[in-house]
């Protein structure tokens, strides 16, 4: 004790009375890149400009270059002020989801010009011309995907999370909602999931579909084969065929996840 020095009092106390937060330490990160998964965390953002688009940043998570390749493309934009997105290429059907801010959304000929606020989204099809503007800035979720399905099936698709009604799942605690059509004609679909905190997956899941999720608000824990994520709104987690996957809610807060899933490739 006679060498103790007060300056070190706050070595003591840090992380309990200080509020330290490990994302400000110097090279740390929760991101993690596996054969089988991956969780990107804010702080490993790189925001970049795309051809075709204008007063846009666009942030990748997942994309068909992912280790054992994904086969959907999952990313973030910011459009600022009088900003735009790109056209997909050709035979790639988008679907886009408001995080904040307002997006205009026309698709031609005529079909739809829609005005999208935060929880509202659209889908477009393959080969479909549309814009995705915004007046006074937008932050969007996107998936993209090679539709395997023959074009001149899907329709464009709008709506809002709260519109949409909670489906039933056997054994399940969380709320589900599905946000596109529930028919063959469609290769993946986009689910909304909410969990009260101390909810959790009762199945432990192993299956064939791919996932893209963005967890939108709470906190908990996340299983990913034999690792256990920490992970709070703002995480994204790229989850392979087969990966092992389970989810608890923690917290004081509901946790609210939207993930992709490819939902008629062929298993086998
Ligand atoms: O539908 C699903 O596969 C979903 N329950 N998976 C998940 O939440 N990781
Ligand atoms: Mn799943």
């Amino acid at each position: 004790l006679e060498h103790f020095s007060w300056d070190y009092a706050p070595v003591l106390s840090r992380g309990r009375d200080e509020g330290i937060t490990f994302s400000d330490l110097p090279g740390y990160s929760r991101s993690a890149y596996e054969r089988d998964h991956a969780l990107i965390t804010p702080e490993s953002r790189v925001w970049a400009g795309q051809v075709g688009w204008t007063r846009a940043l666009t942030a990748h998570l997942i994309s068909p270059t992912t280790a054992t390749g994904a086969n959907f493309v999952m990313l973030l934009a910011k459009l600022g002020n009088g900003g735009s997105a790109g056209q997909p290429p050709k035979g790639i059907e988008r679907f886009v989801f408001v995080l904040d801010g307002v997006l205009n959304v026309t698709v031609a000929p005529a079909q739809a010009a829609e005005e999208l606020h935060a929880d509202q989204y659209a889908y477009i099809p393959a080969d479909t011309q549309h814009t995705l503007t915004s007046d006074s800035g937008a932050g969007l979720l996107l998936f993209e995907r090679r539709c395997i399905i023959p074009g001149g099936k899907q329709e464009f698709q709008s709506g809002a999370v709260a519109e949409r009604p909670i489906l039933p799942v056997d054994g399940e605690v969380f709320l589900l909602r599905k946000l596109l059509p529930q028919t063959a004609d469609y290769d993946f679909n986009v689910h909304v999931m909410d969990f009260q905190p101390g909810e959790y997956l009762n199945v432990k899941e192993v299956h064939y579909n791919q996932h893209g999720l963005l967890l939108v608000q709470g906190q908990g824990i996340y299983r990913l084969a034999d690792k256990w994520y920490p992970v709070q709104s703002g995480d994204a987690i790229w989850m392979a065929p087969y990966v092992l996957q389970w989810y608890a809610a923690l917290g004081n807060t509901p946790s609210r996840y939207i993930l992709f899933k490819d939902t008629t490739q062929d298993p086998g």
